[in-house]
């Protein structure tokens, strides 16, 4: 089983989700990916299907998504079971994911991703709302997510991959809510790694800088020359570049965990100080 970078011979419980390979019957590995219908989960998703992955994809807008696995399906002919729900609704996180059909439970990797910026404003001005927003996705979100699946990886000895931020390792000027929910998202890896380790589960955090997909667009609601200028003047990170991370820190060998992990384009040096020529 696991036909590719196959490090982590776990003893999968419920699989059953079969692929051929090298005219063998394999079983295909399965990643579970949070905010798969857009920008790093999206491309996440097309890299491990490309490496014959079967795919548990979610996110909120179902025609986005819809989208998203009708492409991979077609290009890849693996095996995906998508599912529409808002992170932040503790209820609708714990019906779809504690209660998965057996077939999808023996879940190697779960990619904590889905989450957004909204606003970029002084603490005196910022909304209420947004801060709320960003708390329950990206903090909240992320331990429902990962509490409602832990059964499913610790039977596989899996592996949590949490999409913190450089934001989660620097706060700088009108970050305030946003930094303070990647900062936590750095604190609870830490703390999984820490408490999940007699279980032999890895845990990963990848803090990206900046990389160009609909984050600014979502964090300016919609004004797309305010997001179109934080990637100006120089090249920054393409969704693919993270996909391709997360494949490797993925796939290390058994008994390699990559903790944490700060990466950013050639022209930024930390959250603050980009190199516009
Ligand atoms: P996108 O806006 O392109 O994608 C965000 C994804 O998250 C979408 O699929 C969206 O799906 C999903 N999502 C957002 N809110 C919810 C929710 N409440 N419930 C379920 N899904 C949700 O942005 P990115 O791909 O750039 O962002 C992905 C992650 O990467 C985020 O955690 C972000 O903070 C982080 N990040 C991004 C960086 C960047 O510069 N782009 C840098 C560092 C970190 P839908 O709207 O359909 O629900
Ligand atoms: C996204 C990168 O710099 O906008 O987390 O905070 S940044």
């Amino acid at each position: 089983y696991g036909h590719v970078g196959s490090n982590r011979p776990s003893e999968p419980s419920n699989a059953s989700i079969y692929s051929r390979s090298h005219n063998k019957i394999t079983m295909s590995k399965i990643i579970l990916i949070t905010g798969a219908s857009s920008g790093l989960g999206k491309a996440t998703a097309e890299k491990f299907a490309a490496e014959g992955w079967n795919l548990i994809l979610t996110a909120r807008r179902k025609e986005k998504l819809a989208v998203v696995v009708n492409d991979i399906e077609k290009k890849y002919g693996v095996k995906t079971l998508s599912l529409i729900f808002d992170v932040q609704d503790k209820k609708a996180v714990f019906e779809h994911l504690e209660k998965l059909p057996k077939e999808w439970q023996a879940i190697n990797v779960l990619l904590n991703n889905a989450g957004l910026a909204l606003g970029r404003d002084p603490f005196e001005e910022a909304n209420l709302e947004d801060w709320e927003t960003m708390i329950d996705t990206n903090l909240k979100g992320l331990l429902y997510a990962s509490k409602a699946v832990l059964p499913f990886i610790i039977a596989q000895k899996g592996h949590i991959i949490n999409i913190g931020s450089t934001a989660g390792k620097e706060v700088y000027k009108d970050g305030n809510v946003y930094c303070a929910t990647k900062h936590a998202v750095d604190a609870i890896s830490k703390a999984q790694r820490i408490d999940l380790l007699h279980h032999q589960v890895k845990v990963t955090a990848i803090h990206p800088g900046a990389v160009e997909t609909d984050f600014s667009i979502v964090r300016f609601k919609g004004d797309t020359t305010k997001a179109d200028a934080v990637y100006a003047g120089y090249t920054p990170l393409k969704a693919e570049d993270i996909a391709d991370t997360i494949w490797y820190v993925a796939n290390t060998p058994e008994h390699v965990c990559i903790n944490d992990l700060v990466i950013t384009c050639t022209a930024q040096g930390n959250s603050t100080t980009i190199f516009k020529g």
